[in-house]
């Protein structure tokens, strides 16, 4: 067995380039999409999340592109490129819009991140840094100390991805964020499912209790999204407001 996949590896790395050369061309060709986040109760575009892209064959989603830059030690040359792109989308966002960008862990210690040179830093009063606990990251004062700081630019912050994975609850207390962002997990399927109804609810109520804005992610159907709203979020996203675009543009139906 052990063998078997030894031959099947190197059968794979004579024929293919090494993976910094992928990783290269993907970053090359990299590009930033742009996903609504609505207001549905006002009809109004609250926000958009930039999501990184490649039109290379190989490395398209975030998730490769992640991936692979973490195995070669470039999650910070793939964050400057991400940043540099939505910083310069910035001056065609509708009026007041936010613009949620994910940061890697790894990336918050970033010096670029936080100078207030960098083109992001400049527009951070339009801008949400989403975090996950993702990978083992020093939770320790240095985190609460770094997120200080960037908040001091003028950066607003969102836990990301609540109830899946890595966002643990006790980032609630440690971050003290701007918005928290209810997984898409938590939100498939709550129309038909009572239990998940209730979590997702009390959920939503605890963070009311704390007064921090969430914003449901992954909304697909209008029974998700009249669940949603019964339950009082009114900050929504998902493919039945718009998939990932290059344009920073309003949904044209709701
Ligand atoms: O982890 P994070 O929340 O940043 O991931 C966002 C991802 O979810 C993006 O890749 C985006 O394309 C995807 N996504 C956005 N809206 C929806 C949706 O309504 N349904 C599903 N299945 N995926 C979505
Ligand atoms: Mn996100």
């Amino acid at each position: 067995m052990a063998v078997a996949i030894g031959l099947e590896q190197a059968v794979r790395e004579a024929s293919s380039p090494p993976l910094t050369t992928v990783f290269a061309r993907a970053l090359s060709q990299s590009f930033v999409a742009f996903q609504p986040i609505v207001s549905y109760a006002d009809r109004r575009v609250f926000g958009f999340e930039a999501l990184v892209r490649s039109n290379a064959g190989l490395l398209s989603s975030a998730a490769d592109l992640v991936a692979a830059a973490e195995s070669l030690g470039s999650l910070l040359p793939l964050g400057r490129t991400v940043r540099g792109a939505v910083a310069r989308a910035v001056p065609d966002a509708p009026a007041g819009a936010l613009l949620f960008v994910n940061v890697h862990p790894h990336e918050l210690f970033d010096p670029d991140l936080a100078s207030p040179d960098a083109p992001l830093s400049r527009v951070a009063n339009r801008v949400v840094l989403e975090l996950t606990e993702r990978a083992a990251v020093g939770r320790g004062p240095e985190l609460c100390e770094r997120i200080a700081m960037l908040r001091r630019l003028g950066f607003r912050v969102a836990v990301d991805d609540l109830g899946a994975g890595f966002s643990s609850l006790d980032l609630l207390a440690d971050l003290r964020p701007d918005f928290v962002k209810v997984d898409m997990s938590l939100v498939r399927r709550l129309d038909g499912d009572e239990t998940r109804r209730r979590i997702v609810g009390h959920l939503l109520a605890l963070l009311r209790d704390l007064g921090t804005p969430a914003v449901a992610e992954g909304v697909e159907t209008a029974g998700e999204r009249d669940a949603l709203l019964a339950l009082g979020t009114p900050l929504l996203q998902g493919f039945l407001f718009g998939l990932p675009g290059p344009n920073l543009v309003a949904p044209s139906s709701w």
